[in-house]
């Protein structure tokens, strides 16, 4: 797991140079859902194939940019699901993007999932390692070394409310619990970035972001394999929860490898409001 982290760096360390140096504009390329790539989503995606093909612990890996798994190493151990740079298009309005991580054995599944990694580009460069025993945070110094900062741990109830989702394509039962969440007082914070939305609610502690289902995408839209399992790997090992409004979110099948699914994660009691609103 060790080589896994060390390239999990160097793609960072490149990665921040692209972003830095980039071109933010679109490529003449889409990728398998349909969407046009940027040349950073682009740009990234080729240098974490790269440092991961050097590793004989890695059986597979699969990009949110590609539309199939790519064989490294039949001997290998590790199956990784990733997303280069989530949120890219908010690079061009200097906001905090990310890399995504889900490092998986035996198959690509939820239950499968035996660590996780996400890096936010923010301000600071920070790592986030969940080994599915604790959640350590790693921060990027001049030196381009990672520094260990301290364990994540969500308390049981948190005081943000992030809503993705085109608010107009809300079920009811969603937007009455959203409102409610208001009137209780929680504060709305919303970037557009899955990455810099959950890594703010683990910092302060607690909180829920969700990604419903809606009646434009009934499915929801963040991606289970690069997106939304390993955020949920996260959550749970810190002490919160993830959801699809059903159950535990780790749980559900996936049948294709760009399955998308409704969201939810958060600390316990807001977790238990969204499964007593969704029942
Ligand atoms: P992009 O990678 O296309 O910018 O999408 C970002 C994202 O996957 C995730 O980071 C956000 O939470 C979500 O989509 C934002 O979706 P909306 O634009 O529908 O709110």
């Amino acid at each position: 797991m060790n080589e896994i982290l060390e390239a999990i760096k160097q793609s960072t360390i490149e990665i921040k140079n692209i972003i830095i140096k980039g071109d933010t504009d679109k490529s003449e390329q889409q990728n398998s859902t349909g969407d046009t790539q940027l040349k950073l989503d682009i740009a990234s995606d080729v240098v974490i194939e790269r440092n991961f093909k050097k590793l004989n612990c890695v059986k597979q890996i699969v990009s949110e940019e590609q539309d199939h798994i790519v064989d490294i190493n039949e001997n290998g151990k590790y199956l990784i699901a990733y997303d280069p740079l989530d949120g890219s298009s908010l690079v061009d309005v200097n906001l905090s993007v990310g890399s995504i991580y889900g490092i998986y054995e035996n198959d690509f599944t939820g239950e499968n999932i035996v660590a996780s990694v996400y890096v936010v580009f923010g301000p600071r460069v920070e790592m986030i390692v969940c080994d599915g025993n604790s959640v350590k945070l790693y921060r990027m110094n001049s030196l381009k070394e990672f520094n260990y900062i301290q364990d994540l741990v969500m308390q049981e109830k948190g005081t943000i409310n992030s809503p993705g989702s085109t608010q107009q394509c809300w079920y009811d039962e969603h937007r009455t619990m959203i409102n409610n969440m208001f009137s209780d007082d929680y504060q709305l914070s919303y970037s557009g970035g899955m990455v810099p939305d959950l890594h703010h609610i683990l910092l302060r502690g607690g909180g829920l972001f969700s990604y419903p289902g809606a009646s434009d995408k009934p499915k929801g839209k963040l991606r289970q394999l690069f997106e939304v399992f390993p955020f949920a790997h996260v959550f749970e090992t810190a002490g919160g929860g993830a959801t699809d409004g059903k159950g535990r979110v780790l749980e559900i099948e996936t049948k294709h490898i760009h399955d998308t699914s409704p969201c939810f994660f958060g600390s316990n009691l807001e977790i238990n409001r969204v499964i007593e609103a969704y029942k």
